[in-house]
């Protein structure tokens, strides 16, 4: 066996480049009923792409004590006064937290916790986010270009993503004379 070796996997700056990286595209259909406003969404194409995650998981899912990283791309633009914005989860297991961080573009980073505290922290290039365990987590695209930030879990932080498709946040970050605004 080699002793020195090349890295399985490259993080170019802004993607993730090299064998075991997966990738995930998300279309505006597949975030059916995430917007409030119904009309505008079914003017949307829905085969349009809302967001891409490229993942490396280099262990199996489940696995304690494991990590996995991804990027993920969010297209810029509204459907009727909500920006673009991912599915949001929360992760099953109190003691299992996230890392967001930025890396282009400009957004927002939105928590819920478990008693549907909502609050929201801004995302710019560098700018790193905590996500407790348990705390549900969305990102929006209050940018005029992709937004694309990265994110380091844990292998066993099992998403949620029913609780969120059901009842949503309790806020919603609308834009509002042109700035993003949680109401
Ligand atoms: C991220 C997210 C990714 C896409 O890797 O999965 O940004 O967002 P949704 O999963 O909410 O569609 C993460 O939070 N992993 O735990
Ligand atoms: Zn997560």
């Amino acid at each position: 066996m080699e002793t020195i070796t090349h890295p399985k996997v490259i993080f170019s700056g802004t993607t993730l480049i090299g064998k075991p990286v997966e990738k995930l595209t998300r279309t505006i259909g597949d975030l059916k009923g995430l917007f409030a406003d119904q009309n505008a969404f079914e003017e949307q194409d829905t085969n349009q792409i809302a967001y891409e995650v490229e993942s490396y998981f280099p262990v199996p899912e489940g696995t304690e004590g494991g990590l996995f990283f991804g990027i993920t791309h969010i297209q810029p633009g509204t459907i009727g006064n909500e920006y673009m914005m991912t599915k949001g989860h929360s992760h099953v297991f109190e003691n299992r937290a996230e890392f967001y961080w930025c890396i282009e573009g400009e957004g927002m980073m939105l928590f819920m916790d478990k008693d549907r505290n909502v609050w929201a922290e801004k995302m710019f290039p560098g700018s790193l986010h905590y996500i407790q365990g348990l705390t549900a987590h969305r990102v929006a695209n209050t940018g005029e270009s992709v937004l694309s930030f990265g994110a380091c879990w844990p292998s066993d932080a099992s998403h949620n993503y029913d609780l969120i498709a059901k009842n949503g946040f309790s806020k919603r970050l609308l834009k509002v004379n042109g700035e993003p605004q949680l109401v």
